[in-house]
């Protein structure tokens, strides 16, 4: 039996499980394509805010033929301006406790990645694309905005002009194309996408805590700050970083011969 601790409660449209060290969640909601409806959107800010403290990576993937078809445009109609405010606060605050969440996250991406489906997985920190895989924002072409972070995380992954382009004309970018402009990291073929992200996952999960915590947390704020606060920031985590016992432990190894090299893979 294992002794990992239990993930917290989801609605049914989420579904996950441990996996030793990871956590792997799972949007399974594939009928209606992985829309992302408020309970969705509710259950990934629970998730994330609840994660047992031994788990050290998550895997994000989605059910069925495509990773999520973006907002329920469904729910849309339903609002009026003040309420569609805060649901668009919902989604930032449900994206960003998994962006700066206690463990990194990998996204498995296949089929449609699209509007608010983007917007999940650019929150992520890893992103691994099948084949099959195809990014797009049709907001433009449905009257609407983005408003799960796209505006401030896509600029700063793909460029403004890019973005801009997806939005204004409905360009679509295949699994190539989406990996030479920095959508993904990763490309994989088509069925291969959720062992690769599990693979991912499970070296990150090797690494020492406190440098997960310095890539996941300083390094995106680091990289937003003026250089000198940058580089005091950085001399700051680093030596919080290597005067852990953990460091201190792995350095050590390394140097009594116990530790493998970096060798080209
Ligand atoms: C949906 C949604 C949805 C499917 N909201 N119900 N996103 C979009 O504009 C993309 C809209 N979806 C599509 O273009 C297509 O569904 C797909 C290309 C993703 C998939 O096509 P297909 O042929 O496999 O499926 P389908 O027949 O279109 O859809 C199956 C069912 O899912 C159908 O419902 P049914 O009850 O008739 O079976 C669809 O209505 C339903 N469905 N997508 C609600 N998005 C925080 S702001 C973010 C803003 C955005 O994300 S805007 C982008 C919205």
């Amino acid at each position: 039996m294992s002794s990992a601790a239990s993930l917290p409660d989801l609605p049914s449209s989420l579904r996950a499980e441990r996996q030793g060290a990871l956590a792997v969640l799972r949007l399974a909601r594939p009928e209606k394509r992985n829309a992302l409806d408020d309970t969705m959107v509710r259950g990934v800010e629970s998730f994330f805010s609840g994660l047992p403290s031994d788990v050290r990576a998550v895997v994000v993937h989605g059910e069925g033929e495509h990773f999520s078809a973006g907002l329920d445009l469904s729910e849309l109609t339903r609002r009026d301006m003040a309420e569609s405010i805060a649901h668009s606060r919902m989604w930032h605050r449900a994206f960003q406790a998994m962006e700066f969440g206690p463990a990194p996250v990998v996204c498995v991406l296949h089929g449609a990645v699209v509007g608010g489906g983007l917007e999940l997985a650019a929150a992520t920190h890893v992103r691994v694309a099948e084949r099959s895989a195809y990014y797009a924002l049709p907001e433009g072409s449905r009257g609407i905005y983005v408003g799960g972070g796209a505006s401030v995380r896509l600029p700063r992954l793909i460029g403004t002009a890019r973005m801009m382009d997806m939005m204004l004309t409905g360009r679509t970018y295949d699994a190539d194309e989406g990996q030479a402009i920095g959508l993904s990291q990763y490309l994989v073929d088509a069925g291969a996408g959720l062992a690769k992200g599990i693979e991912l996952a499970r070296r990150i999960a090797e690494n020492a805590p406190l440098t997960n915590f310095a890539v996941t947390q300083a390094l995106p704020r680091i990289a937003e700050q003026d250089p000198a606060s940058g580089y005091l920031m950085e001399s700051l985590m680093s030596a919080i970083a290597s005067g852990d016992a953990e460091a201190q432990k792995r350095l050590k190894d390394f140097l009594e011969k116990r530790a493998p090299k970096t060798a080209r893979h």
